[in-house]
């Protein structure tokens, strides 16, 4: 009777895992009789099937050209991440804000006045483009904003955040003074990869030979697709020499008038021809800003009602294993991840699970952790931190239970962590992307296997697994340390 079960359960999609806890006490040994390995190639091939062919169908949200039906469908998806958040944090007064910048995104889309951001390095011309362009040129409709200079070291503001603040500009002009730099050129590319129309204008260029000019422009053409235009906003003063008839020669210094005809030409051109245009593309900007922005507060609440689901589990996990040391170490990744744990944290990201889901998805990652070598590598390191602690084997199960806690949290945090890097959920039956499963995995195992981490996880799982004479000896070893 009691061997059938799990052969069913095992037949269905390896979900042993809940079984498992249920029964520890008296079915430990008769799974390792009928060869649980051969249980993971029978469910294993299963979920693969199933899981692989669940593919990432998310396009970018962001390419040109953006209609206004695709900025407003944008602008409901932010809503509604802001609702979720609504429902789910205890901070009213976050969601008020994100609500007032929803209402204005909306009233965005007919925006009339065009805004351009003037940005670059350090004394690259920004503000006296800005001078020579306000007037000389008249264009009620453009106004200029200069952004503090990029590339300073011990600038008040990060790059980062210079560059998020002019995306939510129209236009971008990003002054250089010659052929681009590295970091030059990463912003560059920064702005293109959140699709804001940026010209990149050659200043100063009067500090070039004619010939010189024509290789700087082209250099720079050849290096960005996007637009090029050269400018002399305040041309240094020339020397002008006169011969005069009497033979005399005349010399005196002239200050040659601004050069920005070039620049002022494709400004107009865009301003009249693609400002709707323009106006959509920022919006879209913003709600895509506006809707990471809720994300990560929505993740942040989420992720403070996770850690306590998973601290339990870990536990629960630990004190089995320890009760009943089964050294096999595919038992040790099976007995970690819990299908209810996977259960709860789901339903904490708005991912509802069938159990029968839940158990192919412990299943899955427990596979993963022993082919990924998690398994082995984490008991060993466990091993050694206890040697090192010099804390005495009394226990035998002390190895195991340790590693089944430690397994259960980076599974757990995995989990959350991959719920997290996911489209926030409004409907739940997300198929799981197991490539992105197993790269969580694996770098949240690498974070977590920091020997100062791993260290202070042990004590904490010791004290939780023995009793007063392995503590009193855990903290002497500490004393003397
Ligand atoms: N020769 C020449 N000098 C220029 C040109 N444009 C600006 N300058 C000079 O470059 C210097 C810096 O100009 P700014 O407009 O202050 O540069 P900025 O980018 O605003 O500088 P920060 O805001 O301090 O980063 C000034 O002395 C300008 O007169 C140009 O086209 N040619
Ligand atoms: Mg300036």
């Amino acid at each position: 009777m009691k061997l059938r079960r799990p052969i069913l359960v095992g037949g269905l999609g390896l979900s042993f895992s809940l079984w498992m806890l249920q029964n520890l006490h008296d079915s430990m040994v008769q799974i390792g009789e009928f060869g649980l390995l051969s249980l993971f190639a029978l469910g294993g091939g299963l979920w693969l099937l199933k899981l692989n062919r669940t593919q990432d169908s998310s396009k970018p949200e962001n390419s040109l050209p953006v209609d206004r039906a695709t900025v407003e469908g944008t602008i409901a998806k932010a809503e509604a991440v802001v609702n979720q958040l609504a429902q789910e944090t205890e901070n009213p007064q976050t969601v008020g804000t994100l609500r007032e910048q929803v209402a204005y995104l909306t009233a965005e889309l007919d925006r009339q006045e065009m805004i351009a951001a003037v940005t670059g390095g350090k004394s690259v011309g920004k503000t006296t483009l800005i001078e020579v362009l306000k007037s000389t040129w008249c264009q009620n409709s453009l106004q200029f904003q200069e952004t503090p200079p990029l590339f300073q070291e011990a600038g008040e503001k990060s790059d980062a955040d210079i560059l998020t603040q002019a995306n939510k500009s129209d236009i971008v002009l990003f002054l250089t003074n010659g052929d681009l730099t590295d970091s030059e050129f990463q912003s560059l590319q920064q702005l293109k990869a959140v699709n804001q129309s940026t010209i990149l204008v050659f200043n100063k260029q009067d500090h070039y030979l004619p010939d010189e000019r024509v290789s700087v422009l082209q250099s720079l053409k050849h290096r960005m697709s996007s637009i090029v235009v050269a400018t002399a906003a305040s041309p240094s003063p020339m020397k002008v020499r006169k011969h005069q008839e009497d033979g005399c020669v005349q010399e005196w210094l002239e200050v040659p008038a601004p050069d920005i005809q070039q620049l002022t030409q494709q400004l107009s051109e865009m301003v009249t021809q693609q400002g709707q245009q323009l106006v959509w593309a920022t919006t879209m900007r913003k709600a895509l800003l506006l809707k990471a922005e809720a994300k990560n507060l929505l993740n942040r609440t989420r992720g403070d009602r996770a850690v306590p689901v998973i601290e339990q589990y870990q536990w629960i996990a630990a004190a089995a294993a320890f009760a009943n040391p089964v050294p096999a170490l595919d038992i040790l990744a099976t007995a970690a991840i819990n299908a209810q744990m996977v259960m709860d944290l789901g339903s904490l990201y708005q991912q509802t699970f069938s159990l029968e889901q839940a158990q192919t998805v412990a299943g899955t990652m427990g596979g993963l952790m022993l082919k990924l070598g998690l398994v082995e590598l984490s008991s060993k390191a466990i091993s050694t931190v206890l040697k090192s602690n010099a804390i005495t084997f009394v226990a035998g199960g002390l190895v195991q239970g340790v590693s089944a806690a430690y397994l259960t949290r980076i599974a757990g945090l995995s989990l959350v962590e991959y719920f997290q890097q996911q489209e926030v959920a409004t409907h739940s039956g997300t198929a799981l992307n197991l490539d992105k499963l197993r790269q969580t995995l694996q770098s949240v195992f690498q974070q977590n296997q920091q020997m100062g981490l791993l260290q202070s996880f042990v004590k904490q799982s010791v004290k939780r697994l023995t009793p007063q004479a392995q503590q009193s000896q855990l903290i002497e070893s500490e004393i003397t340390a």
